[in-house]
């Protein structure tokens, strides 16, 4: 009933029952699927009353077993009632799982709060995080249909129910809930570094409706010197929303907007929906037909549903063959007409309608989501025939489908591998990217996606509606996607779904300035979010909010090269750097960039100042450099300020915001809180290419210390392959020591003190000549 074998010292393999269909692991490649038989010193399992008993270094860490029951199985795990369990991809609600019970089954989540549940991505993986050491994690590798009972019904048990035979899991043990989380994304994808654009400001709006009001939408952003790298095209680009095509008269010539906006130095972002319109003579369809490309829902009919488009037919990723046919229509229709990124949206796949009998419902639901009128959909849903949805609601997705796959010449029923669609597409559009331009790095948002999706795409948490509880909710939201080993993550800023209010996108904008994905969505009917549609007082407000982001441009940049490096996510709650301060386990609306900034947004109207929790350590305040901290503190944050503080010993790079992303980072600020010696990486390479996995970048440490009143500061040159954008180089001791003398390298330097912090300049040549 359970066999077990080990894939390394931290990790082991569990199978329990038969398992019966393709594991995620293998058709997604991830690196775990390949990496087999090898033993662990310290991992060992003893057999007790039916339970497998796990022992790291002897102690028993957790017991597993399977239980099977009419049709279904159970892998049960324990977990000892003092630790926290986080993760399961994308949830609402506290990140902290425990009490609760969760489905597996990507959908389209209208809802978002607070019942919504499923959400457009789960993932079976929990992570057990326990104040006191060893802490695991484990990844069931099935794509199917799931439910999750984290200790509800039972307070020291998780459940993970699934409608078949048997199941394979994975198990990561290991000291620290750090080096957890970073195993488990060793073995599920490292994440290739995006393009330093991908990492600006992004603007998108469902829709905006002709290449003329793109192109204006970007000269106005220049004109008002806010920053901005991409404009997104949301469907109303394409030709009665077939996918591959462009509107004949609003988008007329794609190659020319693209060029014009890259002249502005803005990327065209274009939408991508999976539906593929049933239309005799539409060549994405009859290509496909001629392919055998799409889901069947008997042996010679083809699966249909509803979508943007009416009557759709659905590509069948789970075969290579139509993955490379969907790869190579993204070269020749998107990125070779200059498309710079692309938008994988409805991909759970998500589907309005498939039953007949609610056909017409279906296709009224499209006219009322095109028209923006969400109150009709909303009165539609509810007067639709209740047969449609098995798994209790009519949205569909929930539905169980008569819809198969095919693998390796054998039908695959839908359910069993719906959770991994998405994430299968995903790779499709990766593949596009690499056979378009191999040395270019790639950009995808998605909105699904699987275990290892994290290493490919970036992924945003769909559609939010603009009240200040989805900005609140927006962080645990995040931050369980880093626990889920997510790195490029982000809420649509401002909201999607309703008005928004200036001060809400304000400080929407302020706290979106720290998401790894920066990017302003809103729908149709909606109040419109650019930032220069409330008036002077706030343009000058959001301008400088967005200004913020690119100021802390290296900082973000930096981090996220050390988080690859590390395995590590870059949004990072309090507990993954400060386990040994147990309050930090359960703080929801602060969080880390990297390890050295924490960010502590303002999430309510009104509010000029917040409570802040300091996890042990001291803390210098970014804006008034005051030291603060262990413990509570009161921020002030009048309407321009989001509180942020650097952490003590480490330092926080930042530059003068330019216009894009583009811009040098020149002069490069080290802001430094040295007790007694801070240390800050400085790296830099060409932003676009994979050259710097060639070694075509730029590298240093700065040992920056203080003794008394004098200022020490030490370079050491690792790695001089790229001229980095910066000249000069100012260190600021922002804790506001007292300093009268400085030393760089032996050399004597130059104190200035301003506004009670003392800096110091070097030269960018100084530290490569060392
Ligand atoms: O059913 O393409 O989450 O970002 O603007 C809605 C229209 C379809 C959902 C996405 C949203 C996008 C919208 N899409």
């Amino acid at each position: 009933m359970i066999k077990h074998s080990f894939i390394d010292e931290n990790v082991m393999k569990i199978v329990v029952g038969r398992p019966e269909y393709p594991a995620p692991s293998k058709l997604l490649g991830l690196p775990i699927a390949i990496k087999e038989g090898a033993g662990s010193k310290s991992l060992s399992i003893e057999e007790l009353n039916g339970w497998m008993r796990i022992l790291w270094r002897g102690r028993e860490v957790t017991k597993v077993r399977g239980v099977t029951h009419q049709g279904c199985i159970s892998l049960e795990i324990t977990v000892p009632e003092a630790c926290y369990v986080y993760g399961l991809g994308e949830r609402y609600g506290e990140m902290n799982r425990k009490g609760k019970k969760f489905t597996c089954w990507n959908v389209d989540q209208p809802m978002h709060l607070p019942l919504g549940d499923p959400t457009y991505m789960c993932i079976p993986y929990a992570l057990v995080a326990c104040p006191k050491a060893p802490c695991y994690a484990i990844l069931i590798d099935y794509g199917g249909y799931m439910e999750i009972d984290v200790c509800k019904e039972n307070k020291e048990l998780i459940k993970f129910t699934a409608g078949t035979k048997g199941l394979i899991a994975y198990l990561f043990v290991a000291d620290t809930v750090r080096d957890v989380l970073s195993k488990y994304i060793d073995l599920t994808g490292k994440l290739k570094l995006p393009p330093k654009w991908a990492l600006g400001y992004h603007q998108s709006r469902y829709s905006y409706l002709s290449a003329d009001e793109v192109l204006s939408i970007a000269r106005r952003f220049r004109e008002l010197e806010i920053p901005l790298d991409a404009i997104y095209l949301d469907i109303d680009y394409m030709d009665s929303y077939k996918v591959f095509t462009w509107n004949p008269d609003k988008f007329p010539e794609p190659e020319i907007l693209s060029k014009t906006l890259m002249d502005l130095g803005v990327r065209l972002v274009t939408i991508l929906d999976v539906g593929v319109k049933v239309e005799r003579g539409y060549s994405v369809f009859e290509e496909g037909i001629k392919r055998e490309a799409f889901i069947k829902s008997g042996s010679d009919e083809l699966f249909v549903g509803y979508v943007w488009p009416g009557a759709c037919v659905f590509p069948d990723f789970l075969d290579d063959g139509v993955r490379d046919w969907w790869a190579d229509l993204i070269v020749s229709n998107l990125l070779s007409k200059g498309v710079s990124g692309v938008w994988l949206d409805m991909n759970e796949p998500a589907i309005f309608s498939i039953n007949d009998n609610v056909k017409e419902t279906a296709l009224k639901i499209c006219e009322c989501l095109s028209l923006g009128d969400t109150d009709c959909i909303a009165k539609l849903l509810r007067e639709a025939p209740a047969k449609t949805s098995t798994y209790g609601y009519p949205w569909l997705g929930k539905q169980r489908v008569r819809a198969y796959h095919r693998y390796k010449g054998k039908s695959v029923p839908h359910e069993h591998v719906h959770n991994i669609y998405g994430a299968l597409e995903v790779i499709a559009a990766y593949k596009a990217f690499n056979s378009f331009k191999d040395n270019v790095r790639s950009f995808i948002l998605s909105r699904t996606g699987w275990a290892g999706t994290h290493s490919l795409a970036a992924v945003w948490t769909g559609d939010n509606q603009s009240c200040w509880e989805h900005l609140r909710s927006s962080i645990p939201e995040l931050l369980s996607l880093s626990l889920s080993g997510f790195t490029l993550i982000g809420a649509d800023v401002g909201g999607f779904e309703a008005d928004t209010t200036p001060e809400l996108l304000l400080r929407w904008l302020q706290l979106g300035a720290f998401y790894p994905l920066f990017r302003n969505h809103s729908s149709k009917g909606t109040v419109r979010q650019e930032p220069w549609c409330f008036g002077m007082k706030w343009l000058n407000l959001m301008r400088e909010a967005i200004r913020l982001r690119y100021s802390f441009l290296p900082h973000i940049y930096v981090s996220l090269v050390k988080s690859i490096r590390e395995s590590l996510p870059l949004m990072r709650p309090l507990m993954l750097e400060f386990p040994d301060d147990e309050l930090s386990f359960n703080i929801e609306n602060e969080f880390l960039i990297g390890d050295s900034l924490l960010v502590a947004p303002i999430t309510e109207p009104g509010a000029r100042a917040r409570a802040v929790y300091l996890p042990r350590n001291a803390w210098a305040n970014f804006w008034s450099h005051t030291v603060e901290g262990p413990g509570w503190v009161l921020a002030n944050s009048p309407l321009n300020k989001i509180p942020l503080y650097v952490r003590s010993n480490s330092a926080v790079l930042t530059t003068k915001a330019g216009r894009s992303s583009a811009d040098p980072w020149d002069p490069l600020y080290v802001n430094a809180f040295p007790k007694p010696v801070a240390e800050a990486m400085l790296y830099d390479d060409d932003g676009e290419t994979n050259n710097y996995l060639r070694g075509a970048f730029f590298e240093a440490v700065l040992h920056i210390g203080v003794k008394n009143d004098l200022l020490v500061i030490k370079s050491r040159l690792v790695r001089k392959g790229y001229a980095p954008s910066f000249h000069e180089v100012v260190v600021r001791v922002i804790s506001r020591p007292r300093i009268r003398v400085a030393r760089f390298n032996s050399i004597c330097k130059e104190v200035e003190i301003v506004n009670d912090v003392p800096e110091v300049v070097i030269r960018t040549s100084e530290i490569i000549s060392g």
